[in-house]
């Protein structure tokens, strides 16, 4: 019979990766969706119609609890979270609610769910590398301190924290996996490394002059959301359950993207294009990430198949190729 997965934040772009992962590998893949009218449901619709649809949230547990009678899954991944740092500054409470209690409902109806037999479910959080915020090692490591700098680097501490604490008090198979920064072209247009290839596509087709940024020097180490979701896969095929750093171990700068996806579309100079708007600077940064993924390599044997030039062209092109789309010209 074949296994079968439960995923909230499914119509996120990790959620729509690792469905098109699992289903590959013969799993039966349930998605959670919440709210009525859910306009990301028909892009899920299209793009993976093998996904069968539940509705519920992560802050209501008995939906939580239908949803998993209704799937019976050997694995659950916990994707769902209002993930965009600079909004939870403004959104405090709600982004604690959700990334951080709703980490607790999850676990809480997965562990009443599975009763006595505790591990015949397998568990996964979507913890990040905001939680180590004002770095305390370079690179960072799964014993770094953790040292949040927004409310939803806290947030998702409380849920790393609430899942290790399910693991050791409960026996439950739950592994968290701190990933890095991850991208592709199916990241949503508010985060940094879209914002830029879906404007360098746009300004080299000549319907937009220039785009506005906040801190171009901030660091990260930005991988592929394709070759992150096969480490949360790899996490819950191991005999026991851990924290994982899943990384590139490499570190780049907003300027560096922005070289990269300029060059791509032939602008060697885009200091003309870029405008520094301070609306866009986050009460706190984060000024430098960089992960260091020995351990998923050693134990899990996994590695980042695209690298940072690679990421940046697969970007641009898609945007290009989307824009021409939009405005009706050929490629
Ligand atoms: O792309 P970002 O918004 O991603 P951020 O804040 O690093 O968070 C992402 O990665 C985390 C993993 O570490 C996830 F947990 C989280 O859910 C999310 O996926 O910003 C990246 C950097 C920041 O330093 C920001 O200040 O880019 C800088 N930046 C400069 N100008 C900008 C902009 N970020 C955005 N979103 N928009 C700008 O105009």
């Amino acid at each position: 019979m074949s296994k079968r997965a439960l995923i909230t934040g499914i119509t996120g772009q990790d959620g729509m990766y690792l469905a098109e992962l699992l289903l590959r590998e013969g799993y039966e893949v349930f998605g959670l969706v919440r709210g009525q009218n859910n306009p990301k449901l028909p892009v899920l619709a299209a793009e993976l119609p093998d996904v069968k649809i539940l509705t519920g949230d992560l802050m209501d547990l008995s939906s939580l609890m239908r949803a998993l009678a209704a799937s019976q899954p050997d694995e659950v991944y916990n994707l769902g979270a209002i993930s965009f740092v600079a909004y939870s500054w403004e959104n405090a409470a709600v982004t604690s609610e959700v990334t951080g209690l709703g980490v607790l409902n999850m676990l809480e109806a997965t562990r009443l769910h599975a009763g006595s037999d505790i591990g015949r479910v397998r568990f996964y959080q979507a913890s990040s590398s905001e939680m180590f915020g004002k770095v305390q090692d370079v690179p960072q490591r799964e014993s770094t301190l953790l040292w949040p700098r927004s409310p939803y680097g806290v947030a998702k501490v409380y849920g790393h924290y609430m899942t290790i604490n399910y693991r050791e008090s409960y026996g439950m198979h739950a592994s968290s996996g701190i990933l890095f920064n991850h991208e592709s072209p199916r990241r949503g247009p508010e985060f940094v490394t879209r914002k830029i290839s879906q404007a360098v596509a746009r300004i080299s087709l000549g319907v937009q002059d220039s785009l506005s940024l906040g801190n171009l020097d901030a660091r990260r180490d930005w991988g592929y959301a394709g070759d992150y979701v096969r480490a949360m896969w790899l996490m819950l095929q191991q005999d026991d359950a851990d924290d994982y750093v899943i990384s590139t171990g490499e570190t780049h700068s907003i300027r560096e993207f922005l070289d990269l996806a300029f060059a791509r579309v032939g602008i060697d100079d885009w200091s003309e294009k870029v405008r520094v708007d301070p609306a866009f600077f986050r009460p706190a940064e984060v000024d430098l990430l960089i992960g260091d993924p020995a351990k998923a390599r050693e134990v899990l044997g996994w590695t980042p198949t695209v690298g940072f030039p690679e990421l940046v062209a697969r970007m641009v092109d898609h945007d290009v190729a989307e824009q021409e789309a939009l405005l009706g010209r050929s490629a």
